[in-house]
């Protein structure tokens, strides 16, 4: 399987401002994470499920996040700037994977905790995007992170990716699916403030598009009071 980040050259189909995207910096524990007053977007899900590789092609960047065969290979927090004119407009951050069995206990624990506190804690963040391999759609261990992050009162998005895997009928039975999990289950895990669900590729680009813009409307509306509204499910397939 290629290396999907290798073969991902800047692109006019991904927004100008997600191109600008900088290593700002990597936090291993709470304390070393920045402070700043910019709006964030986290990217989360399982290890190896393409969460370095999505941000490398949503920045048009062969290497900004480091995208690898060997799972865990995420293990800090990454951090990047976005912004045009040499000024700072947004950060992006890349989170650990969970849910690789061969991390040692001790370290998934540390993990976890980081993740669970940065989800509920972090001040700047203004939404979620939750990376699921297409194949397997979401786990019990991606319930779990919505559950954390749900106080936040943040909108989720989840990029359905390794779609290149799949024929486009797969793909949209597949998406389909989620969508109506995510329904049935939204309310009950707490998410209240929206969530939405499309197919993506890093391989293909199948779904730049339509995530870049969502990710660039997040950052330019900064963060918004927590809505009190019914969840919405999104169908940007
Ligand atoms: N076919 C295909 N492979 C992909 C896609 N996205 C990622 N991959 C591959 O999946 C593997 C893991 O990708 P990463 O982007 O490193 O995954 P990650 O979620 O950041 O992994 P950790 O940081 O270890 O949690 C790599 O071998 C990628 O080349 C995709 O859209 N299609
Ligand atoms: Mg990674």
């Amino acid at each position: 399987m290629g290396n999907p980040s290798k073969t991902a050259a800047p692109s006019p189909d991904t927004s100008v401002l997600l191109q600008s995207a900088r290593f700002l910096t990597t936090a291993a524990e709470w304390s070393q994470l920045p402070r700043h007053d910019l709006p964030e977007v986290a990217f989360v899900g399982r290890s190896n499920a393409g969460k370095s590789s999505a941000i490398n092609v949503l920045c048009g960047q062969r290497r900004l996040a480091f995208a690898s065969k060997t799972p865990g290979r995420t293990q800090h927090i990454n951090l990047f700037t976005v912004g045009m004119g040499g000024l700072a407009q947004g950060v992006l951050a890349d989170l650990p994977g969970y849910g690789y069995a061969s991390v040692p206990l001790a370290t998934k624990q540390r993990w976890q905790r980081f993740i669970a506190h940065y989800l509920a804690e972090r001040e700047q963040l203004v939404g979620l995007v939750l990376i699921v391999d297409i194949r397997h759609g979401l786990g019990a261990l991606d319930w779990e992170l919505l559950r954390y992050f749900a106080p936040a009162g943040l909108p989720v998005h989840l990029l359905l990716t390794k779609a290149d895997k799949l024929s486009r009928n797969q793909q949209l039975r597949q998406a389909q699916a989620v969508r109506d999990e995510l329904q049935r289950n939204a309310a009950r895990a707490g998410l209240l403030a929206g969530t939405s669900a499309q197919v993506f590729s890093s391989s293909t680009r199948i779904g730049l598009v339509e995530a870049a813009a969502l990710i660039e409307e997040w950052l330019a509306n900064g963060r918004a009071a927590p809505a009190p509204s019914a969840p919405e499910i999104g169908d940007t397939a």
